[in-house]
């Protein structure tokens, strides 16, 4: 190492060019600490890609960009750690991006159901002009849209009873996330809609508040909801995303090289994450099986009904101002199915 010092430091006392010394120029990174919270446990699909991305960026930056995961909302709920990222308060948070929509109303359009027929799509969408349109609507809000992760397709769980079919949710008090599209469709298929925060989820269910929540597979296990609830029923209904956020205020003080390596390493946690995600979802509901929960298959006329029922919700998120971004992730995703 020293010898190549010395062979560097001679080359540039001989030649003193500018172009000689752009040959030696070190990458811009300064030793920060990433503060990079989020809201599942640390053996989760979220915590294992957390710690893709903050290895992954380490090794790009020569151990000078440290991330530092933050597990079980230990920072805060995802609302909260969005006002931390706004306020500059903490650096980086990966979220639903249905808790969005307090920022960016448009969020709200990847919540209505039975929009995404398979991942395949989700990814074009998402990673797509779409996908990436909407991401920078937040930039004026004061975050920065950095990639799309995959929280899942969504799946019923409950105490009360199996849900086969709409009229089997009559009454069952039903966490969703703080999103009125959450709220409306589950209210217009005759649940009780409880609006409450993730990292309140398992008490609720616990101390039985609620009867019930809806999440992917990959939450249930590794949320232990199966300890808690009994019922499983797999509708499918929302194809959900995640969205990994910086702080803007933080953002703009980073050099043009520490964004490119940030950007670069969400990249390659984007694509691990989807992998190991989905190989997660396979196994998981036979674990769930194993751990004593009773499984529902939900017939497709029964899907087609639900559908039917959720009008009103995808109606009421038009007439809100959520016309023009229902058309065009219509558009968007029809440009996919072709
Ligand atoms: C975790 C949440 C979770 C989401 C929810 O912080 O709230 O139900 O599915 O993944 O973002």
């Amino acid at each position: 190492m020293k010898k190549l010092i010395n062979a560097l430091a001679v080359a540039l006392a001989f030649t003193g060019t500018a172009g000689a010394f752009h040959a030696v120029h070190a990458a811009d990174y300064k030793p920060r600490i990433i503060r990079f919270g989020y809201g599942l446990a640390e053996d989760s699909n979220q915590g294992r890609a957390v710690k893709h991305f903050a290895d992954d960026l380490s090794k790009r930056t020569g151990g000078k960009l440290k991330a530092r995961g933050f597990a079980s909302a230990s920072l805060g709920s995802d609302t909260q750690m969005q006002n931390a990222l706004i306020g500059g308060a903490q650096e980086m948070t990966v979220v639903s991006t249905a808790t969005l929509v307090g920022i960016v109303k448009d969020f709200g359009v990847y919540d209505l159901p039975f929009l995404f027929a398979n991942e395949k799509e989700a990814d074009a969408v998402l990673d797509g002009p779409f996908g990436q349109k909407l991401a920078a609507k937040l930039q004026d809000k004061g975050l920065v849209g950095l990639v799309y992760w995959e929280n899942g397709f969504r799946n019923l769980t409950n105490t009360k009873r199996p849900v086969a079919k709409l009229e089997d949710l009559q009454g069952i008090k039903l966490r969703v996330m703080q999103n009125p599209v959450y709220i409306d469709m589950f209210n217009s298929f005759g649940a009780n809609a409880v609006p409450l925060p993730f990292s309140e989820l398992f008490t609720a269910l616990e101390t039985k508040t609620v009867d019930g929540q809806e999440n992917p597979v990959n939450t249930i296990q590794s949320s232990k909801f199966y300890e808690v609830q009994k019922y499983l029923s797999l509708t499918k209904h929302v194809y959900s995303p995640w969205i990994v956020l910086a702080s803007k205020k933080w953002w703009d003080g980073l050099s043009a090289d520490e964004k490119k390596a940030i950007q670069e390493a969400a990249v390659s946690s984007r694509d691990f994450e989807r992998k190991d995600s989905r190989e997660a979802a396979v196994k998981a509901v036979d674990f769930l099986k194993e751990k004593g929960m009773q499984v529902t298959v939900v017939s497709d006329a029964e899907l087609a009904r639900m559908r039917e029922k959720a009008k009103p919700a995808f109606d009421k998120f038009a007439a809100d101002g959520g016309a023009e971004v229902i058309k065009d992730l219509q558009a968007a995703i029809a440009v996919v199915r072709k």
